[in-house]
This record gives structure tokens, C-alpha cells and sequence, in this order.
């Protein structure tokens, strides 16, 4: 009997180590599962012949078990489709339909849409479908994206650095663009494909006028071209002040013809290489960009100024609406809202205003922007950081999919039913532009995004920009089976983490509300004492401010109002203390210390309790990984441990350095239980990090 044991168990190890990847795994596959060595490959016909039709049926041959039923990728217009029923307006453009049908006598699998590119959509779902534990028998699956436009940011220089990138240097090798063309773009644009993104904006806001000029539209033209089979346009951003810079006119001002003419020429130029070239995206008049109002022209006169230069070769202007000025007094959380507010309905019909998803800037929580249904006569689109400039850049776990879904789904009260998902999505009646932007987290680190979780957000990212509503959790699910396999005690352990891990870094970086309480520059660390940057709100110290009596920014009626940017149903909730959801308290609330939270626990408890809880939470995802070790290769298993350590280091920093600052100010003791810092808050002041990766210089 003991033997039977000790040979079964024997058996049940050599089955998980063949199960699990024998071979150290880098990453790079992403989660597009490992090709099968096909020894009879799926017989896949094409009903036409195209190179994204190829790419599909390529896509499927490596990909579905030996056995399958054959396949047949058909435009929904194709006669042999004729009597199946398919209803082509429903797909759109984009969707996909994917069934079983009797076709010339032979039963096949079906994938099928308007364009060669909702079929290539159709072919990834069936991978994703099969990869994430769905049958192949039943393949029943239909489609349609609820935005147009799914597109990255990247924020790459000309010189390879990435602005917040923790991910290497920047995909982009523009010195040997245009003539080497990296087998890696291809497989980033197959990435992105499988997920549904169809855009990237290859340079970074904080525009060089260069990448408008001959040599460097060639190199983006030359990307243009991998990237065209997977139905991905090029986008370029576009530095306000160029006609000066590279056009030799005194004047970038919008209204001035001299100028108006320049960009249009340039539009013309860039199209003759790039003739699906989608269009320009804006940061101006934002932490020293150039821009209209520095020539007293409105934000509207020059989107249009470019709009109208892109709108006869059908291209789109991205105007970012992520503004504020250190001349202006008025509270920084308000100020886009002020100045884009009243410019609804003067925007060319080929503009998005592209509205971060809160008001300050990507931290770890805030409340929605309140732009999102303040504009409705504006296409907006939503945008995102993937990229974790705040969370703890690539070593700390930090899915973002609920923090996405948070944003998307939160009312906006403006409109029954509104959602800040609805705002950005398509709408029956209404808009033809619609999207979300996400900032890249990806660079030419062998696993594309610094560590293996980090995949996830680019992963989610463009799950949510085809389909707001999906659920975090289950596209979590999606991607940890595809990443990892379909061992379904990493599945659920995986998931377990991810879906706790962003709370987590609130918690040990900026529970109940608080935020940008980053050190200077790099974000990483601690540093809400910093108060000397030359910008009142680049310091912490101007969003917490805490005194001896208590802590938080005032945007009620009593302070900033800032609340009454928001329609009247969701600024009453939060003009009071009360009804504010605890997570948002101190964003909208200055409270005592000993403000009683609901379960009676001063504020200051809370807090501490919070700072607790989020470094708890990452001592047990270093537990739960642990348990994970026969299960993953020992490539990524190592990685995410090693990191793991380091997240656990520096959550207990975050929350020793910023207690031990909060009880120079308030002179507390800490309640029962919770430990001391373990150094004094001087040591903390002193840390300095010279060479963080991301920070611009
Ligand atoms: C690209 C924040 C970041 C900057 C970034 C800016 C923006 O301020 O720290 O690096 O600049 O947002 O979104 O334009």
C-alpha cells in the first residue's frame, strides 16, 4: 500500500514536471501560448487571399490541436455564406463571428466579419477561447468592439529613453529604422492584435519637433508597414511649436494662415509615405509645452488648426486635456475642467479630447475626472497609465484592471444611466469617434513589460478598450491561463493575487484618499514632507495638507469646491464626510485626527490600519507565490519571487517613512499593536535615487 503511495506520488511529480514548462520561459511569448509542433496541422482555407488573412490562418495552424475541424476564414459578404444567417451590420467594421456551418458540404469552423481584420479579431478569440480552457467542440463566439479607437501611447524619445518606461530602452530602434525592421515590431503588433488594439502613438507627448521631419517620417513609415497586416495605424505626437522649430516660421499660432499652411503641407508629406496614417495626439500648454494660449488662442483653435490638416486624408487629432499652470492659483484638480468646459461643441468633428481617467495624475486611486459627461458634445477619449509611473514601476505587483474598471464604471450622474464607460464608448445616436489610450508600459526587455505581471495591464488594457465591460476579474482569469497554463491551482492563486495586489499598493502608499505624496522626480518612493519645488503643486505637502489638527485637501464648498465640477447627485455624496466612500475620503475632506470613522475608529487608526494592511497583503502574495514553485518554470517563478522581496521591502519603506512623517505632524502614538518605523524620519528624507529609471532629464 505504502509503495502504491510513494510511486503514485512519484507519478504525480513527473506528471507535473512535464506538465509545467521544462524550459525556462522568458516571457516574450506573452500570453500567446507556445506554438504545438503540428506534425498535421489544422487544414485552414482562405476564402481570398490577403496578408492579414495569412497572418490568421498562420495563427490558427499553430495553434489548434491536431484533430480539430477544418477552418474557413470568409468575408461576411462571401456567397458561400449565403443562407447562414450572418448579419453583417451587426459586426461592424471590426467584429468577428465565429460557429460552426455546414459549408459545400463539409462541416467547418467558421470565423468570419466584414474586414480581413475582424477575421484576424475572430482568429485570436478562438486561441484565447481554447488557450483559456474553452472547448473546441463548441465554438460559438461573436464580437463587436464598443470603441473605434484602441490605441497606445508611447512616451519613447528619439533617443531611446522611455518617459516613465520600465522596460528598457525603447522598442523603436529609429537608428537603424528605416531600413532594419526588428523582427520585434512584428511581434509586437501581433501582440496587440490578439488583444484588439488597432493604434500606437509611436513618440512620447512631450514632443521633439524632429520626429515631423523627412528622415524620421520615413522610419515611421517603415513601422507603419509591419504593422499595417495586423490592422494597427501609426500615430505620431505632435509638438506644438514645430512650424518654428523645423518650419522656419517666427509664429505657431493657430490663427496665422502661414501656419495653418505649414501643417497642412506637413499632412501632406507624412500621408504620401504613410497613407493610413491615423493622425496627430497633443500635450500643449502643459508642464512647458508649447501651445495656442501662448498666443492667447484657445485650446479649440488649435486642435482645429490641426484637425483641419489631417480631416481630407481622413486622419484624427487626439487634444489632450491634461492642463494646469503654475500662474494659476485655482486648485489643480479643477483646472482642465475649467478650461475645457466651456469649449464643448467647438471642436472640429474629427477631434477627441483625450481626458486622463482622474483629475491629478495616474495615482494609485482617484475619483473619475469630471470631464467624463461634462462634454457631450466632444468625443473624449479616456486615458490610462499602464505603465506604473505611481505603483511602483515594473518590480511592484500591481494589476490595474480594477482600477480600470473602477474608472469605467463609475456614473457620472450627469445622464441616467451614464457611465464614464458610456461617455467613451460608441453611442447609437451619436459621436463617430469614441476610445481609450492607454500609456505603454513596453520596452526591449526580453518580456516586453519588466515582469511577467506587468503583462497583464497591457493584457487588460486592451480587453477593456474593446469591451468596457468586461470584468477585471474574469479577463484576470483570461490571462493567467494563457500566460501560465491550465494548471488551475496557479489559475486561482494567480488570480487571488492580481485581483488584490492594486489595493494593496493604495494601502501602503496612499490609503483613505491621499495622493501624489511621491518623492520628487521618480515617483517611487516616499517623500509627502517634500515642500520646496518651485511649483506649489508638484509638493506633496499640497495635496495632503496635513497640520497638527488634521489632514486632507478641502473640495467642498469650504475649500477648493472642486465637487461642484461633478453633477449634483454625485457632488452631494461627496460634500459630506459621510457619505464619501472612505477610499475617496481625503481627496474630497480635511478631518481632524480623531474624526470617527464609521466603525468608531479615529482617523488616525484607520489610517495606520491601512498602511498595516497593505504590507500585510504583500507578505501574502510572497506566500501564495511560494506555494506556486513546482507548478511555473523557474524562470518567471524567480523573477516574481525576487520582486516580490523587493515589494515587501518597500512597502514596509512606504509605510514606516510616511508614518513616521504623519506622527511629526500630529505627535500621535501609534495604536496597540502596530509597530514603530524602523528608522527615524530623518533617514528617510535622506534617500535618494539618482538613477531611476523613467524620470525624465
Ligand atoms: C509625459 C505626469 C508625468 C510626466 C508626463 C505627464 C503627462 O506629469 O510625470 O512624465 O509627461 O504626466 O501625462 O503629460
Amino acid at each position: 500500500m505504502k509503495l502504491i503511495r510513494r510511486l503514485s506520488s512519484l507519478w504525480a511529480c513527473a506528471a507535473l514536471a512535464l506538465a509545467s514548462p521544462a524550459l525556462a520561459d522568458d516571457g516574450y511569448r506573452l500570453w500567446l501560448g507556445s506554438a504545438r509542433e503540428q506534425t498535421s496541422p489544422v487544414p485552414v482555407e482562405l476564402s481570398d487571399d490577403s496578408p492579414t488573412l495569412r497572418i490568421a490562418a498562420e495563427e490558427l495552424r499553430r495553434a489548434l490541436p491536431a484533430g480539430s475541424r477544418p477552418v474557413l476564414l470568409a468575408r461576411a459578404d462571401d456567397p458561400a455564406l449565403a443562407g447562414l444567417g450572418i448579419e453583417r451590420q451587426a459586426l461592424g467594421l471590426e467584429g468577428y463571428r465565429v460557429q460552426r456551418a455546414m459549408i459545400g458540404g463539409r462541416e467547418m469552423t467558421l470565423v468570419t466579419g466584414a474586414t480581413d481584420i475582424a477575421i484576424l479579431y475572430g482568429a485570436f478569440a478562438v486561441l484565447r477561447h481554447m488557450n483559456s480552457g474553452g472547448d473546441a467542440a463548441d465554438l460559438a463566439l461573436i464580437s463587436v468592439p464598443k470603441t473605434r479607437l484602441r490605441i497606445l501611447n508611447h512616451w519613447d524619445n528619439l533617443d531611446g529613453a522611455v518617459e516613465r518606461g520600465y522596460a528598457g530602452q525603447s522598442l523603436w530602434d529609429w537608428w537603424t529604422l528605416p531600413d532594419f525592421k526588428h523582427p520585434r515590431y512584428a511581434d509586437y503588433a501581433r501582440a496587440n492584435a490578439s488583444i484588439g488594439i488597432n493604434g500606437t502613438v509611436l513618440n512620447n507627448v512631450n514632443a521633439k519637433a524632429q520626429s515631423l521631419t523627412a528622415p524620421y517620417i520615413a522610419k515611421a513609415a517603415a513601422l507603419a508597414e509591419v504593422f499595417r497586416p495586423y490592422g494597427i495605424k501609426i500615430y505620431l505626437s505632435a509638438r506644438f511649436s514645430a512650424p518654428i522649430e523645423i518650419g522656419g516660421l517666427k509664429t505657431a499660432d493657430p490663427r496665422d494662415p502661414a501656419v495653418a499652411a505649414w501643417w497642412k503641407a506637413k499632412a501632406g508629406e507624412i500621408y504620401r509615405a504613410i497613407p493610413d496614417f491615423g493622425g496627430f495626439l497633443v500635450k500643449a500648454n502643459s508642464e512647458g509645452q508649447p501651445g495656442p494660449r501662448d498666443y492667447g488662442a484657445s485650446h479649440a483653435d488649435g486642435a482645429n488648426m490641426l484637425a483641419a490638416a489631417v480631416k481630407p486624408h481622413g486622419g484624427i487629432v487626439m487634444w489632450r486635456a491634461f492642463v494646469y499652470a503654475d500662474t494659476d492659483p485655482e486648485d489643480r484638480a479643477k483646472q482642465a475642467y475649467t478650461e475645457f468646459k466651456p469649449l464643448d461643441g467647438q471642436f472640429a468633428d474629427n477631434v477627441l479630447v483625450q481626458v486622463k481617467n482622474g483629475a491629478i495624475d495616474f495615482q494609485p486611486r482617484e475619483p473619475f475626472h469630471p470631464l467624463f459627461g461634462a462634454m457631450p458634445k466632444t468625443p473624449l477619449i479616456a486615458e490610462f497609465q499602464i505603465t506604473k509611473e505611481y505603483l511602483g514601476f515594473a518590480t511592484h505587483l500591481a494589476y490595474l484592471g480594477p482600477l480600470f474598471e473602477e474608472v469605467l464604471d463609475a456614473p457620472t450622474g450627469v445622464r441616467r444611466g451614464e457611465t464614464v464607460a458610456s461617455v467613451i464608448t460608441d453611442k447609437a445616436d451619436g459621436q463617430a469617434l469614441s476610445g481609450m489610450a492607454g500609456v505603454a508600459n513596453i520596452g526591449r526587455d526580453r518580456d516586453w513589460s519588466g515582469s511577467t505581471f506587468n503583462q497583464a495591464n497591457w493584457y487588460v488594457f486592451g480587453r477593456l478598450a474593446w469591451d468596457p465591460a468586461l470584468s477585471s476579474q474574469a479577463l484576470a482569469r483570461e490571462w493567467a491561463a494563457q500566460t501560465f497554463g491550465d494548471d488551475p491551482v496557479v489559475i486561482d492563486t494567480v488570480v487571488a493575487m492580481m485581483m488584490r495586489s492594486r489595493e494593496a499598493v493604495v494601502d501602503y502608499t496612499g490609503p483613505l484618499g491621499l495622493a501624489h505624496l511621491f518623492a520628487t522626480g521618480h515617483h517611487y518612493g516616499p517623500g509627502p514632507w517634500v515642500s520646496d519645488l518651485a511649483r506649489p503643486e508638484w509638493n506633496p505637502v499640497y495635496y495632503h495638507r496635513a497640520d497638527k489638527q488634521g489632514i486632507g485637501f478641502d473640495r467642498t464648498r469650504t475649500g477648493s469646491n472642486a465637487i461642484a465640477q461633478y453633477a449634483p447627485s454625485i457632488a452631494r455624496r461627496y460634500a459630506d464626510p459621510r457619505s464619501t466612500p472612505p477610499e475617496e475620503l481625503l481627496w474630497f475632506h480635511h478631518l481632524p485626527w480623531d474624526y470617527r470613522m464609521a466603525d468608531g475608529k479615529t482617523l488616525w487608526e484607520e489610517l495606520v490600519r491601512r498602511y498595516d494592511r497593505g504590507v500585510a497583503e504583500v507578505a501574502a502574495m510572497r506566500e501564495q507565490w511560494a506555494t506556486l514553485k513546482p507548478r511555473i518554470d523557474a524562470e518567471r517563478w524567480t523573477k516574481t519571487d525576487v520582486f516580490l522581496a523587493v515589494q515587501h521591502r518597500e512597502a514596509q519603506w512606504w509605510r514606516d517613512a510616511s508614518l513616521a512623517y504623519w506622527r511629526s505632524i500630529n505627535g500621535l502614538a501609534l495604536p496597540a499593536g502596530s509597530k514603530a518605523p524602523e528608522h527615524s524620519l530623518e533617514h528617510y528624507k535622506q534617500m535618494r535615487f539618482p538613477f531611476a529609471p523613467g524620470n525624465p532629464h
